[in-house]
C-alpha cells in the first residue's frame, strides 16, 4: 500500500496492512489539511532491515514527522524513534486479544532519551492532528488553519450543548 506524493512531509507507516483500517484516519487528516504524505507497511519484525533504512532515511528525504502504528508487540514506533531525529507519533492498534492494552504498553513505555508521542488506542486521527500541529509551529498559514479547526470544534460542541439545554 502506498500513497506517495512527490515530496511527502509526513510518513504514515504501520506494521501490517491489517492496521490500515485504523491508520487511514491519520491519512484522512493529511488530506483535510492538504499535507503531502506517504503511507506504507514497514514491519519491525518482518522487515527489520527495511524498517531501519526507513527511519535512517526519513529526515534526509524531507519528512518532518513520522506516524507509526502497530499492534500487539508494537515495536515499530520505538525502533523508528531510535534511528531518526524526527518526532515519532505512535498509534497503538488494537488486535483481537487484550483490547489494545498490549499495543499501548509496547509503545508508551519508552526509555529516557528516545521519545515517542503515544496517542490513544486506535487514535490515528489525533496522531494526524498532532503531526499537523508540529508542522504548523513553523507555518503561519497552517497554524491559522489549525486555529480555525479548533474554533469549529468549539462551535460544534457548543451547539450540542445548546440543543440539550433547549
Ligand atoms: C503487528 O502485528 C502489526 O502492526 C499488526 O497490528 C499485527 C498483526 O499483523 P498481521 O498478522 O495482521 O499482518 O506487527
Amino acid at each position: 500500500m502506498t500513497a506517495r506524493t512527490a515530496s511527502p512531509v509526513v510518513g504514515i507507516v504501520m506494521g501490517s496492512d491489517s492496521d490500515w483500517p485504523v491508520m487511514k484516519a491519520a491519512a484522512e487528516v493529511m488530506d483535510e489539511f492538504g499535507i503531502a504524505y506517504e503511507a506504507d507497511v514497514v514491519s519491525a519484525h518482518r522487515m527489520p532491515r527495511e524498517m531501519i533504512a526507513y527511519g535512517e532515511g526519513a529526515a534526509g528525504r524531507g519528512l518532518k514527522a513520522i506516524i507509526a502504528g502497530a499492534g500487539g508487540a508494537a515495536h515499530l514506533p520505538g525502533m523508528l524513534a531510535s534511528v531518526t531525529p524526527l518526532p515519532v507519533i505512535g498509534v497503538p492498534v488494537p488486535l483481537k486479544y487484550l483490547d489494545g492494552m498490549d499495543s499501548l504498553l509496547s509503545i508508551v513505555q519508552m526509555p529516557a532519551g528516545v521519545p515517542v508521542a503515544t496517542v490513544s488506542v486506535a487514535g490515528a486521527r489525533n496522531a494526524g492532528l498532532l503531526a499537523v500541529r508540529m508542522l504548523a509551529a513553523h507555518d503561519p498559514a497552517l497554524l491559522a488553519r489549525m486555529t480555525a479547526f479548533q474554533a469549529d470544534l468549539n462551535a460544534q460542541a457548543t451547539e450540542k450543548g445548546r440543543k440539550l439545554r433547549e
